[in-house]
């Protein structure tokens, strides 16, 4: 049901990729797609919405080129060696849709190439953007290159990490987008394969995953749109017919309004979860610091269960890598002498009371993450 007119609804789409994938490319496509009907229509009118700045090279066959630009020149959008043109910080962009305010959130592209720092950088940036900005979040909209068969440990290794700031309940929100798919006939072509295996092992490792159905995967190529940015310019792609982009543009905004049409069926989910994920590691941290020059026995079974509690609700596998750092016969004695723990049947009431009873067996350091904690979750844990 459409809403009344004074009561637009907003809904929050993270926007989620590898570098260069396309997100902020597709964004400025979707702004076209929603305003005009055809290529033609697009080209005809000569308004096209620029919402992000962009660079691009257009390429002619005796391999010279030009540098085409859109929009006002932004910082948040840089040179890099590279690349023309890359996200810097997440931005939100918005557009009306039947009586819906759809806010998009571009998000600064994971690489393997640039480096482990500036990835973690870059992911800490969407965590904070989406926790600070945001009260609720409808899809987390995965951006992939359709067709690529090779995307192995860099693709998956990338995908996990921006999984990892979600928590598992937050899977059934993830949608594809597929960008390039011209050459794969509008379908996902060889991409399904790495999906589909970054799929299965998430499936093994934390008993849920996100869908990959028709109902999930968009496949767009949004090369008509840089093509009327470039014809707009007064530069003409060589080798391919008006025709060929207006099948794109055909298929591109069909396949965004499936996509609209989709996403206004969305139930919210509250980012809460999302925070409460980012305090936890916090506070293991925090725990970790304080172990190192500190250790009992006691505060290794209250660090284990506080691991714990972030590996039961977490995707990435953070409080995994915690708990693999912990001996186990070292637990499970202090777990015996704690009649009322089965370490068998542990679950996350059990576990986040770990959390509080750490910093009772420490007299002397600060502990500023954990009484931060105590005092934003602690007074309500069935809603952890
Ligand atoms: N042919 C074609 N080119 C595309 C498509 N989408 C993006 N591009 C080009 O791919 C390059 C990267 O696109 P961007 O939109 O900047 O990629 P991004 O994912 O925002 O990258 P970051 O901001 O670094 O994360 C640009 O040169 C675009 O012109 C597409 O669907 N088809
Ligand atoms: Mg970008």
């Amino acid at each position: 049901m459409v809403p009344q007119k004074q009561e637009v609804r907003n809904i929050n789409i993270a926007v989620i990729g590898q570098s260069g994938v396309g997100k902020s490319t597709l964004l400025n496509a979707i702004a076209n797609y929603l305003k005009y009907e055809t290529a033609k229509d697009a080209y005809e009118k000569d308004n096209l919405e620029y919402i992000i700045p962009c660079q691009f090279k257009v390429f002619y066959p005796d391999f010279s080129e030009k540098l085409i630009s859109i929009g006002m020149p932004d910082e948040n959008e840089k040179y890099e060696e590279t690349v023309l043109s890359t996200t810097q910080e997440c931005k939100e962009y918005s557009f009306e849709f039947n009586g819906y305010k759809i806010n998009f959130i571009d998000t600064p592209g994971l690489s393997d190439t640039s480096g482990i720092e500036k990835d973690a950088k870059n992911l800490e940036k969407i965590r904070t953007f989406i926790c600070t900005s945001l009260d609720s979040l409808h899809a987390i909209c995965f951006v992939v290159k359709a067709n690529e068969a090779r995307m192995d440990l860099g693709f998956s290794n990338s995908m996990n990490d921006l999984l990892s700031i979600f928590p598992k309940s937050a899977l059934t929100k993830v949608i594809f987008f597929m960008t390039h798919s011209r050459g794969t006939l509008y379908g996902p072509g060889d991409s399904m394969t790495p999906l589909k295996n970054v799929s299965e092992k998430l499936l093994k490792s934390k008993g849920v995953t996100f869908p990959l159905t028709s109902e999930n995967v968009f496949c767009v190529d949004n090369e008509s749109f840089l093509f009327l940015c470039a014809k707009n310019q007064g530069t003409e792609y060589s080798g391919a017919s008006f025709e060929d982009f207006e099948n794109s543009w055909k298929k591109s905004k069909l396949a965004t309004q499936k996509f609209f049409n989709k996403i206004t069926t969305l139930k919210p989910a509250s980012v809460r979860n999302i925070k409460i994920m980012r305090d936890l590691e916090n506070v293991l941290k925090e725990q970790k610091a304080i172990l190192s020059s500190h250790a009992t026995p006691e505060r290794w079974f209250y660090h284990f269960l506080t691991a714990k509690t972030l590996d039961l609700v977490e995707t990435g596998n953070v409080g995994q890598k915690y708990l693999n750092l912990i001996n186990m016969d070292l637990i499970e004695k202090e777990a015996a002498s704690k009649k009322d723990i089965d370490l068998k049947k542990i679950d996350i009431k059990q576990t986040i009371a770990g959390i509080s009873e750490f910093s009772k067996t420490n007299k002397t350091e600060k502990m500023p993450e954990t009484s931060k904690f105590v005092q934003n979750y602690f007074s309500d844990p069935n809603n952890i």
